[in-house]
């Protein structure tokens, strides 16, 4: 292997994303053979006390407790932006402007806007970009974009998604401050529509190609909530349940859903297409497999296949450790990191990129449009 280069890493935001890319900047040289070196070279958030543990426990050589002195530091090559939605925009474009790579975490900007203002930073700068949307490095949900790639669906014309979680059913859950910024719309722009379907939305866009219109429905079941930071009770402005049909460019239909009220599930991820030929279906709670249906398949032993996703011929897996070992969440974003620095070393864009996370957001703005209009709502073509 050629020499490496060394890529300075400026993490911004230790919570639980924080760890997920700090895990993956350490990890991806072990396993993947790539042009650049990350060196886990700062990490900054507001709380001194809180970043110096996290800086110890993760490995990073120095902290910054002001976002503004790590981007003007001449040392960092990459910022990378794991904090609170509210603050990505301001970050990408002030990291953009300084000539710094730009990773920023999912949804891009609490609007379409706010994400186009980034897009346009990052383009103007000419700077690498990406968005952590790491579901479609699942290596089984990349094998679903190779099979539909190779058109062995045939025509779609169904596409549904759901994303459920139960977390928030609780009324005496507060909104606001760390770990509970997503309930406050200030910080996060939207609740499950942002949060959730922004990774549904992401996956069926790459899967399926661009969304033409909406209609939607949200709720909000709980209506005050105690604010963290404040103490005084106060209005929810998120929607705690979203849902949506929609029709795609290519003709097919599809429904998408998602909720923190769905009491049994955690993390239910789930999508299935069915084409003319043949459907797929797959679950995060089994991530490893893909369900697949072939109507070409000799009839009497035609029925859904568990495809186990574990051998060297599988998406990501020959990094990885013998056919039939599994691999987890935790690596979705050490192939994102991977997949980033060989674009860098071929100089062609991974996705998604800020311009990809755009298109999410006209989708996921689209969706709140018609929730508040009750009409349908064209999504404007932004890729
Ligand atoms: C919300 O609970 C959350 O952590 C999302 O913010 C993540 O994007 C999703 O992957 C898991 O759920």
């Amino acid at each position: 292997m050629s020499a490496q280069k060394t890529l300075n890493v400026g993490l911004i935001g230790c919570g639980f994303m924080g760890r997920t890319h700090s895990n993956a900047f350490r990890q991806v040289n072990q396993f993947f053979d790539v042009g650049h070196r990350p060196v886990l070279a700062a990490v900054c958030a507001r709380s001194a006390d809180a970043v110096r543990g996290f800086a110890d426990r993760w490995g990073y050589a120095s902290t910054e407790t002001d976002w503004r002195r790590l981007i003007a530091r001449r040392d960092i090559d990459l910022i990378d932006i794991a904090s609170p939605n509210d603050t990505h925009a301001e970050i990408a474009v002030a990291a953009a402007e300084a000539g710094k790579m730009v990773m920023c975490e999912k949804p891009l900007g609490r609007s379409a806007a706010e994400s186009a203002r980034m897009v346009a930073a990052v383009e103007k700068a000419g700077v690498p970009n990406m968005v952590w949307y790491n579901y479609r490095r699942v290596p089984a949900v990349t094998l679903a974009k190779h099979l539909v790639d190779e058109g062995r669906l045939g025509r779609i014309f169904h596409y549904r998604a759901k994303f459920l979680q139960d977390w928030t059913i609780s009324k005496d859950l507060p909104q606001g401050g760390a770990g509970l910024w997503r309930l406050d719309a200030a910080v996060a722009g939207s609740g499950v529509t942002g949060d959730l379907l922004a990774h549904c939305i992401d996956t069926a866009l790459w899967l399926n190609g661009g969304i033409a219109e909406v209609t939607a429905m949200t709720e909000t079941f709980i209506k005050e909530r105690m604010h963290t930071l404040t103490g005084k009770i106060t209005p929810v402005g998120i929607d705690d349940a979203s849902a949506f049909l929609a029709r795609f460019a290519n003709g097919s239909l599809a429904t998408f859903e998602a909720t923190r009220y769905a009491r049994g599930h955690k993390a239910l991820y789930t999508l299935e297409i069915n084409g003319e030929h043949a459907s797929i279906f797959w679950d995060l709670h089994d991530l490893h497999r893909l369900q697949y249906f072939d109507h070409r398949d000799e009839g009497q032993v035609r029925g859904w296949r568990a495809l186990h996703i574990t051998d060297g011929d599988h998406p990501y897996m020959k990094h990885w450790w013998v056919p039939g070992l599994q691999i987890g969440y935790e690596h979705t974003f050490i192939h994102q990191v991977a997949d980033f620095l060989e674009g860098l070393a071929k100089g062609a864009p991974a996705a998604p990129t800020f311009r990809d996370a755009l298109a999410t957001d006209e989708v996921t703005d689209a969706v709140l449009a018609s929730a508040r209009s009750r009409q349908w709502e064209r999504v404007p073509a932004s890729v």
